[in-house]
Protein backbone atom coordinates (compact mmCIF):
# COMPACT_ATOMS: atom_id res chain seq x y z
CA UNK A 1 0.00 0.00 0.00
CA UNK A 2 0.82 3.59 -0.65
CA UNK A 3 0.35 5.58 2.33
CA UNK A 4 1.79 8.69 3.97
CA UNK A 5 1.95 9.71 7.33
CA UNK A 6 1.93 12.96 7.87
CA UNK A 7 3.17 14.48 10.73
CA UNK A 8 6.01 11.40 10.63
CA UNK A 9 8.53 13.26 13.22
CA UNK A 10 6.36 13.09 15.59
CA UNK A 11 5.41 10.68 19.12
CA UNK A 12 3.30 8.71 17.06
CA UNK A 13 3.64 9.30 13.48
CA UNK A 14 7.71 8.15 13.57
CA UNK A 15 7.30 5.10 14.56
CA UNK A 16 4.11 4.42 12.57
CA UNK A 17 6.42 5.23 9.61
CA UNK A 18 8.73 2.87 10.32
CA UNK A 19 6.49 0.24 11.48
CA UNK A 20 4.87 0.78 7.76
CA UNK A 21 8.20 0.48 6.37
CA UNK A 22 8.99 -2.70 7.73
CA UNK A 23 6.03 -4.58 6.65
CA UNK A 24 6.51 -4.14 3.38
CA UNK A 25 4.61 -0.64 2.57
CA UNK A 26 5.59 2.02 0.64
CA UNK A 27 5.89 4.86 2.95
CA UNK A 28 6.14 8.99 2.37
CA UNK A 29 6.42 10.50 5.44
CA UNK A 30 4.95 14.52 5.56
CA UNK A 31 6.16 17.17 8.44
CA UNK A 32 7.42 20.38 8.69
CA UNK A 33 9.81 19.51 12.02
CA UNK A 34 7.61 22.09 14.37
CA UNK A 35 7.21 20.02 16.82
CA UNK A 36 10.97 20.55 17.48
CA UNK A 37 10.67 24.55 17.45
CA UNK A 38 8.03 23.87 20.31
CA UNK A 39 10.64 22.15 22.31
CA UNK A 40 12.64 25.72 21.80
CA UNK A 41 9.94 27.89 22.74
CA UNK A 42 9.14 26.19 25.97
CA UNK A 43 13.32 25.45 26.73
CA UNK A 44 12.64 21.92 26.72
CA UNK A 45 13.55 18.52 25.05
CA UNK A 46 13.04 15.15 24.36
CA UNK A 47 14.05 12.56 27.29
CA UNK A 48 15.92 10.26 24.84
CA UNK A 49 18.19 11.89 22.31
CA UNK A 50 16.20 12.16 18.63
CA UNK A 51 18.30 12.20 15.40
CA UNK A 52 17.47 14.55 12.84
CA UNK A 53 15.05 13.51 10.14
CA UNK A 54 18.22 12.81 7.31
CA UNK A 55 20.03 11.04 10.31
CA UNK A 56 16.59 8.95 11.04
CA UNK A 57 15.98 7.84 6.83
CA UNK A 58 19.29 7.08 6.23
CA UNK A 59 20.17 4.91 9.31
CA UNK A 60 16.46 3.05 8.74
CA UNK A 61 17.35 2.63 5.07
CA UNK A 62 20.86 0.86 6.09
CA UNK A 63 19.07 -1.29 8.76
CA UNK A 64 16.07 -2.51 7.30
CA UNK A 65 16.79 -1.83 3.50
CA UNK A 66 13.64 -0.07 3.43
CA UNK A 67 13.44 4.08 2.09
CA UNK A 68 10.93 6.46 3.51
CA UNK A 69 10.19 9.51 1.36
CA UNK A 70 10.36 12.68 2.98
CA UNK A 71 8.50 15.80 2.02
CA UNK A 72 9.11 18.71 4.48
CA UNK A 73 6.19 21.11 4.36
CA UNK A 74 3.33 22.84 5.72
CA UNK A 75 -0.29 21.56 5.36
CA UNK A 76 -1.23 24.64 5.75
CA UNK A 77 0.35 25.50 2.41
CA UNK A 78 -2.08 24.37 -0.03
CA UNK A 79 0.11 24.14 -2.91
CA UNK A 80 2.41 21.45 -1.23
CA UNK A 81 -0.10 19.67 -0.42
CA UNK A 82 -1.34 19.46 -3.81
CA UNK A 83 2.25 18.49 -4.56
CA UNK A 84 2.51 15.59 -2.11
CA UNK A 85 -1.07 13.88 -3.02
CA UNK A 86 0.04 14.50 -7.41
CA UNK A 87 3.75 13.08 -6.60
CA UNK A 88 2.98 10.27 -4.58
CA UNK A 89 -0.86 9.15 -5.15
CA UNK A 90 -1.16 7.89 -1.92
CA UNK A 91 -3.60 4.67 -1.06
CA UNK A 92 -3.77 5.92 2.40
CA UNK A 93 -3.06 9.26 4.20
CA UNK A 94 -2.63 9.13 8.14
CA UNK A 95 -2.98 12.10 9.45
CA UNK A 96 -1.28 13.01 12.60
CA UNK A 97 0.30 16.36 11.72
CA UNK A 98 -1.54 18.65 14.05
CA UNK A 99 -0.54 20.59 17.53
CA UNK A 100 -1.53 18.17 20.08
CA UNK A 101 -0.81 19.64 23.46
CA UNK A 102 -4.26 20.90 25.27
CA UNK A 103 -1.99 22.98 27.97
CA UNK A 104 0.03 24.65 24.44
CA UNK A 105 -3.73 25.83 23.35
CA UNK A 106 -4.31 27.23 26.85
CA UNK A 107 -1.44 29.37 26.99
CA UNK A 108 -2.80 32.39 25.21
CA UNK A 109 -4.89 34.13 22.61
CA UNK A 110 -1.87 33.47 20.02
CA UNK A 111 -1.65 29.52 21.11
CA UNK A 112 -5.40 28.84 20.94
CA UNK A 113 -5.39 30.80 17.48
CA UNK A 114 -2.35 29.15 16.13
CA UNK A 115 -3.69 25.91 17.41
CA UNK A 116 -7.02 25.89 15.72
CA UNK A 117 -6.05 27.63 12.04
CA UNK A 118 -3.26 24.83 12.39
CA UNK A 119 -4.76 22.18 12.90
CA UNK A 120 -8.47 22.86 11.03
CA UNK A 121 -6.80 24.59 7.83
CA UNK A 122 -4.28 22.03 7.31
CA UNK A 123 -7.05 18.99 7.96
CA UNK A 124 -9.75 21.08 5.05
CA UNK A 125 -6.03 21.36 2.84
CA UNK A 126 -5.78 17.21 2.84
CA UNK A 127 -9.65 16.97 2.40
CA UNK A 128 -9.28 19.33 -1.10
CA UNK A 129 -6.64 17.71 -2.14
CA UNK A 130 -7.91 14.19 -1.79
CA UNK A 131 -11.45 15.27 -3.28
CA UNK A 132 -9.67 16.95 -6.25
CA UNK A 133 -6.59 14.05 -7.19
CA UNK A 134 -7.11 10.83 -5.24
CA UNK A 135 -10.58 10.52 -4.41
CA UNK A 136 -10.48 7.09 -3.48
CA UNK A 137 -7.99 7.74 -0.27
CA UNK A 138 -8.98 6.85 2.67
CA UNK A 139 -8.20 9.20 5.13
CA UNK A 140 -6.94 7.70 8.56
CA UNK A 141 -7.41 10.71 11.26
CA UNK A 142 -6.24 10.84 14.57
CA UNK A 143 -9.06 12.18 16.71
CA UNK A 144 -9.17 12.25 20.39
CA UNK A 145 -11.28 10.49 23.18
CA UNK A 146 -11.25 14.16 24.19
CA UNK A 147 -13.69 15.28 22.38
CA UNK A 148 -16.22 13.44 23.92
CA UNK A 149 -15.50 14.93 27.57
CA UNK A 150 -17.06 13.10 30.54
CA UNK A 151 -20.85 13.25 30.05
CA UNK A 152 -22.70 11.50 33.23
CA UNK A 153 -23.49 8.49 30.60
CA UNK A 154 -21.54 5.70 28.69
CA UNK A 155 -19.47 7.05 25.49
CA UNK A 156 -20.19 5.21 22.05
CA UNK A 157 -18.02 5.02 19.37
CA UNK A 158 -18.90 8.12 17.07
CA UNK A 159 -22.77 8.08 17.23
CA UNK A 160 -25.81 7.53 19.43
CA UNK A 161 -29.14 6.55 18.81
CA UNK A 162 -31.70 8.85 20.64
CA UNK A 163 -35.38 9.00 20.91
CA UNK A 164 -36.87 12.49 21.28
CA UNK A 165 -40.68 13.46 21.03
CA UNK A 166 -41.45 10.21 19.40
CA UNK A 167 -39.03 9.80 16.83
CA UNK A 168 -35.39 8.04 16.83
CA UNK A 169 -32.41 8.58 14.94
CA UNK A 170 -28.64 7.69 15.47
CA UNK A 171 -26.63 11.06 15.69
CA UNK A 172 -23.24 12.16 16.23
CA UNK A 173 -21.99 11.85 19.74
CA UNK A 174 -22.25 14.28 21.94
CA UNK A 175 -19.07 16.50 22.09
CA UNK A 176 -17.88 18.41 25.11
CA UNK A 177 -13.95 18.71 24.69
CA UNK A 178 -11.96 19.49 27.53
CA UNK A 179 -9.31 22.12 25.88
CA UNK A 180 -9.21 24.72 22.33
CA UNK A 181 -7.05 21.63 21.14
CA UNK A 182 -9.55 19.47 22.20
CA UNK A 183 -12.21 21.64 20.27
CA UNK A 184 -10.05 21.76 17.01
CA UNK A 185 -10.15 17.85 16.89
CA UNK A 186 -13.99 18.28 16.94
CA UNK A 187 -13.83 21.02 14.16
CA UNK A 188 -11.87 18.54 12.28
CA UNK A 189 -14.47 15.46 12.82
CA UNK A 190 -16.93 17.61 11.60
CA UNK A 191 -15.19 18.68 8.21
CA UNK A 192 -14.39 15.33 7.69
CA UNK A 193 -18.23 14.08 8.24
CA UNK A 194 -19.29 16.97 5.94
CA UNK A 195 -16.73 15.68 3.08
CA UNK A 196 -17.68 12.22 3.55
CA UNK A 197 -20.84 13.12 3.26
CA UNK A 198 -20.61 15.75 0.19
CA UNK A 199 -17.75 14.43 -1.78
CA UNK A 200 -18.08 10.49 -1.20
CA UNK A 201 -14.71 10.86 0.70
CA UNK A 202 -13.84 7.68 2.89
CA UNK A 203 -12.55 8.50 6.53
CA UNK A 204 -11.97 7.00 9.87
CA UNK A 205 -11.84 8.94 12.63
CA UNK A 206 -9.44 8.00 15.49
CA UNK A 207 -10.75 8.52 18.60
CA UNK A 208 -7.33 8.20 20.37
CA UNK A 209 -6.77 8.04 24.33
CA UNK A 210 -3.68 8.95 26.02
CA UNK A 211 -0.54 7.30 24.50
CA UNK A 212 2.02 5.54 26.90
CA UNK A 213 5.08 4.16 26.18
CA UNK A 214 8.32 4.33 24.31
CA UNK A 215 10.07 1.77 22.48
CA UNK A 216 8.40 -0.46 19.68
CA UNK A 217 10.43 -2.77 17.50
CA UNK A 218 11.91 -0.72 14.90
CA UNK A 219 12.45 3.06 17.06
CA UNK A 220 15.26 0.33 19.48
CA UNK A 221 16.77 -0.76 16.72
CA UNK A 222 19.95 1.72 16.85
CA UNK A 223 20.29 4.70 19.19
CA UNK A 224 19.58 7.21 15.75
CA UNK A 225 16.08 5.69 15.36
CA UNK A 226 14.64 6.61 18.80
CA UNK A 227 11.54 7.83 19.50
CA UNK A 228 10.79 11.44 21.34
CA UNK A 229 9.32 11.32 24.78
CA UNK A 230 8.40 14.53 26.61
CA UNK A 231 8.44 15.40 30.72
CA UNK A 232 7.53 18.65 30.34
CA UNK A 233 4.25 20.11 31.92
CA UNK A 234 2.88 21.64 28.22
CA UNK A 235 3.66 17.89 26.10
CA UNK A 236 4.36 15.51 28.81
CA UNK A 237 1.43 13.17 29.11
CA UNK A 238 -0.25 11.21 32.08
CA UNK A 239 1.77 7.81 32.49
CA UNK A 240 5.02 8.63 30.54
CA UNK A 241 5.22 11.70 33.04
CA UNK A 242 4.71 9.77 36.22
CA UNK A 243 7.01 7.45 34.75
CA UNK A 244 10.08 10.05 34.48
CA UNK A 245 9.45 12.02 37.44
CA UNK A 246 9.71 9.02 39.50
CA UNK A 247 13.07 8.07 38.14
CA UNK A 248 14.28 11.86 38.20
CA UNK A 249 13.25 11.64 42.44
CA UNK A 250 10.70 14.68 41.13
CA UNK A 251 7.11 14.52 42.56
CA UNK A 252 4.72 12.53 40.79
CA UNK A 253 2.52 15.42 39.59
CA UNK A 254 -1.03 14.57 40.04
CA UNK A 255 -3.60 17.57 39.08
CA UNK A 256 -6.29 18.08 42.25
CA UNK A 257 -7.98 14.86 43.49
CA UNK A 258 -6.67 12.84 40.74
CA UNK A 259 -10.03 10.72 40.04
CA UNK A 260 -10.16 12.00 36.58
CA UNK A 261 -10.37 9.04 34.35
CA UNK A 262 -9.21 8.74 30.74
CA UNK A 263 -8.98 6.35 28.15
CA UNK A 264 -4.90 5.14 27.42
CA UNK A 265 -3.39 2.78 25.21
CA UNK A 266 0.24 1.53 25.31
CA UNK A 267 2.15 3.74 22.04
CA UNK A 268 2.49 -0.60 20.38
CA UNK A 269 -1.51 -0.70 20.05
CA UNK A 270 -1.16 2.77 18.28
CA UNK A 271 0.45 1.28 15.26
CA UNK A 272 -1.93 -1.85 15.64
CA UNK A 273 -4.99 0.49 15.31
CA UNK A 274 -3.53 2.17 12.33
CA UNK A 275 -2.73 -0.62 10.62
CA UNK A 276 -5.98 -2.01 11.23
CA UNK A 277 -8.35 0.96 10.12
CA UNK A 278 -5.53 1.10 6.99
CA UNK A 279 -6.39 -2.56 5.81
CA UNK A 280 -9.61 -2.46 6.45
CA UNK A 281 -10.73 1.27 4.89
CA UNK A 282 -13.87 2.62 5.59
CA UNK A 283 -16.51 2.36 2.36
CA UNK A 284 -16.92 5.81 -0.36
CA UNK A 285 -18.73 8.33 1.56
CA UNK A 286 -18.63 6.57 4.97
CA UNK A 287 -17.41 8.69 8.37
CA UNK A 288 -16.29 5.65 10.34
CA UNK A 289 -15.43 6.54 13.90
CA UNK A 290 -13.05 3.99 16.42
CA UNK A 291 -12.52 4.57 19.73
CA UNK A 292 -8.98 3.93 20.20
CA UNK A 293 -7.71 2.48 23.16
CA UNK A 294 -7.77 -0.42 25.56
CA UNK A 295 -8.02 0.26 29.13
CA UNK A 296 -9.14 3.42 31.15
CA UNK A 297 -7.40 4.61 34.42
CA UNK A 298 -7.78 7.34 37.00
CA UNK A 299 -5.24 9.35 36.97
CA UNK A 300 -4.61 9.04 40.76
CA UNK A 301 -4.57 5.14 40.11
CA UNK A 302 -1.51 5.72 37.58
CA UNK A 303 0.41 7.68 40.10
CA UNK A 304 0.13 4.82 42.71
CA UNK A 305 1.06 2.07 39.99
CA UNK A 306 3.96 3.86 39.12
CA UNK A 307 4.83 4.66 43.15
CA UNK A 308 4.49 0.67 43.81
CA UNK A 309 6.89 -0.44 40.49
CA UNK A 310 9.41 2.50 41.89
CA UNK A 311 9.55 0.91 45.35
CA UNK A 312 9.99 -2.15 44.33
CA UNK A 313 13.10 -1.01 42.07
CA UNK A 314 14.24 0.81 45.76
CA UNK A 315 13.21 4.25 44.34
CA UNK A 316 10.39 6.32 46.89
CA UNK A 317 8.53 8.41 44.78
CA UNK A 318 6.03 11.17 45.91
CA UNK A 319 2.70 11.57 45.36
CA UNK A 320 2.15 15.31 45.48
CA UNK A 321 -1.54 17.02 44.90
CA UNK A 322 -1.32 19.92 42.68
CA UNK A 323 -3.92 22.49 42.23
CA UNK A 324 -5.53 21.76 39.04
CA UNK A 325 -3.99 23.92 36.71
CA UNK A 326 -7.28 22.82 34.28
CA UNK A 327 -10.94 23.36 34.35
CA UNK A 328 -11.93 19.34 34.65
CA UNK A 329 -14.12 17.14 37.09
CA UNK A 330 -12.05 15.21 38.96
CA UNK A 331 -14.47 12.81 40.03
CA UNK A 332 -16.72 12.14 37.73
CA UNK A 333 -18.31 8.37 35.58
CA UNK A 334 -16.19 7.44 32.46
CA UNK A 335 -17.33 4.42 30.59
CA UNK A 336 -16.30 4.28 26.74
CA UNK A 337 -17.27 2.07 24.49
CA UNK A 338 -14.40 0.28 22.26
CA UNK A 339 -15.26 -2.64 20.74
CA UNK A 340 -14.72 -1.90 16.97
CA UNK A 341 -10.94 -2.40 16.60
CA UNK A 342 -10.91 -5.00 18.80
CA UNK A 343 -13.49 -7.08 16.26
CA UNK A 344 -11.08 -6.22 13.84
CA UNK A 345 -8.70 -7.64 15.26
CA UNK A 346 -6.46 -5.81 17.81
CA UNK A 347 -4.48 -8.07 20.54
CA UNK A 348 -3.72 -5.20 23.29
CA UNK A 349 -0.87 -4.90 25.19
CA UNK A 350 -2.40 -3.92 28.60
CA UNK A 351 -0.62 -1.77 31.10
CA UNK A 352 2.16 -3.51 32.63
CA UNK A 353 4.52 -3.15 35.55
CA UNK A 354 7.26 -4.40 33.40
CA UNK A 355 6.26 -1.39 30.95
CA UNK A 356 6.56 1.06 33.67
CA UNK A 357 9.71 -0.22 35.38
CA UNK A 358 11.28 0.33 31.58
CA UNK A 359 10.02 3.78 31.10
CA UNK A 360 12.03 4.18 34.25
CA UNK A 361 14.74 2.37 34.02
CA UNK A 362 15.53 4.92 30.27
CA UNK A 363 14.46 7.55 32.05
CA UNK A 364 17.12 7.35 34.56
CA UNK A 365 19.83 6.48 31.69
CA UNK A 366 18.53 10.03 30.62
CA UNK A 367 18.28 12.02 33.40
CA UNK A 368 20.64 14.58 32.82
CA UNK A 369 18.42 15.62 29.29
CA UNK A 370 15.51 16.52 32.10
CA UNK A 371 15.41 19.87 33.42
CA UNK A 372 13.55 19.85 36.38
CA UNK A 373 12.17 23.46 35.62
CA UNK A 374 9.80 22.68 32.68
CA UNK A 375 8.08 19.74 34.59
CA UNK A 376 5.04 21.82 37.19
CA UNK A 377 2.30 22.46 34.37
CA UNK A 378 2.56 26.17 33.52
CA UNK A 379 -0.28 27.24 31.19
CA UNK A 380 -3.72 27.20 33.08
CA UNK A 381 -6.96 27.19 31.81
CA UNK A 382 -8.44 30.21 34.22
N1 LIG B 1 -2.70 15.06 34.45
C1 LIG B 1 -2.22 15.04 35.74
N2 LIG B 1 -0.88 15.23 35.94
C2 LIG B 1 0.00 15.41 34.91
C3 LIG B 1 -0.51 15.41 33.59
C4 LIG B 1 -1.86 15.24 33.40
O1 LIG B 1 -2.96 14.87 36.71
O2 LIG B 1 1.18 15.58 35.17
C5 LIG B 1 -4.14 14.83 34.21
C6 LIG B 1 -4.86 15.95 33.47
O3 LIG B 1 -5.35 16.92 34.36
C7 LIG B 1 -5.94 15.18 32.75
C8 LIG B 1 -5.34 13.82 32.48
O4 LIG B 1 -4.22 13.72 33.35
O5 LIG B 1 -7.05 15.01 33.58
C9 LIG B 1 -4.85 13.62 31.06
O6 LIG B 1 -3.95 14.66 30.70
P1 LIG B 1 -2.78 14.40 29.64
O7 LIG B 1 -2.08 13.15 29.95
O8 LIG B 1 -1.97 15.65 29.54
O9 LIG B 1 -3.60 14.12 28.30
P2 LIG B 1 -4.58 15.05 27.43
O10 LIG B 1 -4.47 16.49 27.78
O11 LIG B 1 -5.93 14.44 27.44
O12 LIG B 1 -3.95 14.92 25.98
C10 LIG B 1 -3.27 13.75 25.51
C11 LIG B 1 -2.55 14.13 24.22
C12 LIG B 1 -3.59 14.55 23.20
C13 LIG B 1 -4.60 13.45 23.00
C14 LIG B 1 -5.20 13.03 24.34
C15 LIG B 1 -6.05 11.81 24.17
O13 LIG B 1 -1.63 15.19 24.46
O14 LIG B 1 -2.97 14.85 21.97
O15 LIG B 1 -5.62 13.90 22.16
O16 LIG B 1 -4.17 12.72 25.28
O17 LIG B 1 -6.97 11.69 25.21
Amino acid sequence: MKIIIAGGDGFCGWPTALYFSQKGHEVAIVDNLIRREWDKELGTQSLTPIASMEDRLSVWQAQSGKSIKFYLGDLQDYDFVEHVFQDFEPEAFVHYAEQRSAPYSMIDREHAVFTQVNNVVGNLNVLFAMKKITPDCHLIKLGTMGEYGTPNIDIEEGYIRIEHNGREDVLPYPKQPFSFYHLSKVHDSHNIMFACKAWGIRATDLNQGVVYGLWTDETKLDERLYNRIDFDGVFGTALNRFCIQAAVGHDLTVYGKGGQTRAFLDIRDTLQCVELAALNPADAGEFRVFNQFTEQFSVLELAQRVQAVAKQMGIEANIAHLQNPRVEKEEHYYHAAHTKLLDLGLKPHLLSDELIQGLIETASRYQDRVSRDVIRPSATWR
